[in-house]
Parts: C-alpha cells; sequence; structure tokens
C-alpha cells in the first residue's frame, strides 16, 4: 500500500483521455489498492487514475454510504433528473463551485474481476460518478462551475460562524 501523489491542474495528464482496461494484472490491484488509501488520506469521495497520473479508466468512490466503489471502464447509461449543488476536486485544492448534474445516474462498469454490473446512485454518489467518468475524458467541473469558482476560505468562514 502507498499514498500517490495527487496531480493538480495545471497538469497535462488531466486534461487526457484515459485507455480502458483491458486485463486486471496485479500492478493494477496495487493501483486500486493505493487509490483507495490515497483517496482515504485525503478525505476525497472519489478518485480517478488520471489524478495519480495513470491514463486508465479507473476509479474509485466512497460517499460514505457504507459501501466502496470500484468502477472499470466505466459508462454512464441513463441519467435522470437534475441536481444543483457544490462540488470540489483534489486536483483543484482550495476551490469549490456549483455544479449542475444529474439526480440519478445508472453506470455500467468492470469489478476487479473484470465483470460487468450496473451501479444506479443517486444524490452524491450520482454527482460523484459524473465527476469521475468526466476525470476519465480529461474534463474537469470547473468548466462546468455556475457563477464563480469559489476559495474554501470563505466556507471555513461560514461554517466558523454557524459552529458558535
Ligand atoms: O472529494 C471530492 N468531493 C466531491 C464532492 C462533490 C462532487 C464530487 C466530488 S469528488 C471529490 C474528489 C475528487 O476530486 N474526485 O475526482
Ligand atoms: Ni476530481
Amino acid at each position: 500500500m502507498a499514498i500517490r501523489n495527487i496531480r493538480v491542474i495545471g497538469d497535462d495528464i488531466l486534461t487526457k483521455k484515459c485507455k480502458p482496461v483491458k486485463e486486471m494484472t496485479p500492478r493494477l490491484l496495487q493501483l486500486i489498492d493505493d487509490m483507495f488509501e490515497t483517496m482515504y488520506q485525503e478525505n476525497g469521495a472519489g478518485l480517478a487514475a488520471p489524478q495519480v497520473g495513470v491514463l486508465k479508466q479507473i476509479v474509485v468512490m466512497d460517499v460514505d454510504d457504507g459501501n466502496q466503489y470500484l468502477l472499470i471502464n466505466p459508462e454512464i447509461i441513463e441519467e435522470e433528473g437534475s441536481q444543483t449543488g457544490t462540488e470540489g476536486c483534489l486536483s483543484v485544492p482550495g476551490k469549490h463551485g456549483t455544479v449542475t448534474r444529474p439526480e440519478k445516474v445508472k453506470v455500467k462498469a468492470l469489478d476487479q474481476d473484470m465483470k460487468e454490473f450496473v451501479l444506479e446512485g443517486e444524490g452524491l454518489l450520482a454527482r460523484c460518478i459524473c465527476h469521475e467518468v468526466a476525470h476519465l475524458r480529461g474534463e474537469l467541473y470547473v468548466d462546468l462551475v455556475e457563477g464563480e469558482l469559489m476559495d474554501n476560505s470563505e466556507l471555513d468562514e461560514e461554517g466558523e460562524e454557524e459552529q458558535e
């Protein structure tokens, strides 16, 4: 297990398209392990392989619903409704912004045994799926932000006021 270095906006790798995984290997299992460890270390809800410098279609997620999700070669096959809310990205440190996403999505993907499954997500899970699948296409949420990309120091100040 190892923590991997997270690439940040400005790094060319974040704008590139990821290649599908053809077969599972010990090396990829190690990468997946490291991605989970890195995501937890950074308190992220998700992490896509390009964020740790690997141009492969691999995503891990944990939105605190009691599950750990691994998506290999994910494809969104259905979208429903819409939600507008706050989004952040480990590759855009210290920032957040408002993004509209589908309220529900259905995603087809492979698990670690390269077996196909379908996952339905709503709310934060749907938002996270969309955010991570976008990473695999070389797209960042900053290009979808409605209004201004904001600094997290503003969020902290709001939090402090509420803590009284
Ligand atoms: O930690 C993260 N939080 C988050 C919040 C709203 C929508 C998506 C996310 S994913 C993000 C971690 C990250 O950068 N994943 O690529
Ligand atoms: Ni991100």
